[in-house]
């Protein structure tokens, strides 16, 4: 049976968009919207993680609407749940980037980069399966060398989906294992290389310098490489990925994000007030733990989910 991406999607984004719902419902089939009820609708919106200015935009352009409709009929909710898809659009669209378009180089190389536990290691061998697929060979590298388990959790993902991997030893040097694992890609012509870092180290600071250092030493062998540097983002924190981005982003220089874990979290509008606040391109989201459950990210798709809309 041919999966229905839409449907996965608007499955596990249900939670964020009753959140979303709440906020319109108070004011549909009635004909006059009072600031109070105008208010209500925006607290609502940013309880569901839109943020800020996004909320009070879309709030502003629901009260634009009601006002042109006024004179007519009354407002409806699926007017009202069109508003809100199209607005949200607007914002999603120019961050709406298939990770094959940025594939140019040979090897190309991708590392990911995210806090503990966010999806990197799943989300690196989603990405292999994506690539394999596409016919393109891969080497995975096991640049997570501060926990002990983190080489057999990448394995696992390699002997899934047919890639090879370079490891090193338990507490070595990552960035050692980045270089080899590049370097093997050259000589026996492999198409990509997915660095999966690891997401603690004593401190912050140790985890961006073992970044920065990563990146620097691959760079001798490419000075473009690493090609994409992706932070993996957990999509049930909410606000708090903003502050997870940021510090990436000021670090290493982010090329682009994946948000993880859609499938069932509450907080999915954070998506919105990321791609508002950050502008970085937008490549895939994680609906769920399986080999496939990686979904390119579609602009339109997201905001209809989101709204609790049907596909177009
Ligand atoms: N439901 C769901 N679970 C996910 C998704 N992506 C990852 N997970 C789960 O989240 C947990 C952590 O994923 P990992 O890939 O190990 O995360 P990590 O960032 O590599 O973690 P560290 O290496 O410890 O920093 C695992 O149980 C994954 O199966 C997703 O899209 N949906
Ligand atoms: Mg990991």
């Amino acid at each position: 049976m041919a999966l229905n991406w839409f449907k996965k999607l608007k499955n596990g984004l249900s939670k964020s968009a009753s959140k979303v719902d709440n906020a319109i419902s108070s004011i549909t089939g009635k004909k006059t919207v009072d600031k109070e009820e105008l208010d209500n609708i925006e607290d609502h919106l940013i309880l569901a993680d839109l943020g800020v200015e996004v909320a009070s935009r879309i709030t502003k352009r629901i009260k634009e609407q009601k006002f042109e409709l006024n004179e007519k009929k009354e407002i409806t909710k699926l007017d009202i749940s069109e508003t809100l898809a199209s607005e949200i659009e607007k914002i999603l669209l120019p961050c709406e980037s298939n990770i094959f378009d940025k594939f140019k180089s040979k090897p190309h190389v991708i590392l990911l980069a995210g806090v503990n536990g966010s999806g990197k290691t799943t989300t690196a061998g989603k990405i292999a399966e994506k690539f394999r697929l596409d016919n393109k060979t891969v080497v995975l590298a096991a640049a997570d060398t501060f926990r002990a388990a983190a080489v057999a959790q990448l394995k696992t993902w390699a002997d899934r989906t047919g890639a090879k991997i370079v490891s090193g030893l338990d507490g070595g040097d990552s960035a050692a294992v980045a270089y080899k694992a590049v370097e093997k890609a050259k000589n026996e012509n492999i198409d990509i290389v997915i660095i999966d870092t690891a997401g603690r180290l004593q401190n912050k600071k140790d985890l961006m310098e073992e970044l920065t250092k990563t990146c620097r030493v691959v760079s001798k062998l490419d000075p473009d490489a690493p090609h994409q540097k992706i932070v993996v983002l957990d999509g049930t924190v909410g606000q708090n990925a903003h502050s997870q981005l940021k510090i990436f982003n000021d670090s290493i220089g982010l090329t682009g994000m994946i948000i993880t874990k859609l499938d069932g979290s509450a907080k999915g509008g954070v998506v919105v007030s990321l791609a508002e606040k950050f502008k970085i391109p937008i490549h895939a989201v994680g609906v769920g733990e399986g080999l496939d459950d990686l979904q390119d990210f579609k602009a339109v798709s997201f905001s209809r989910a989101l709204a609790g809309l049907d596909e177009l």
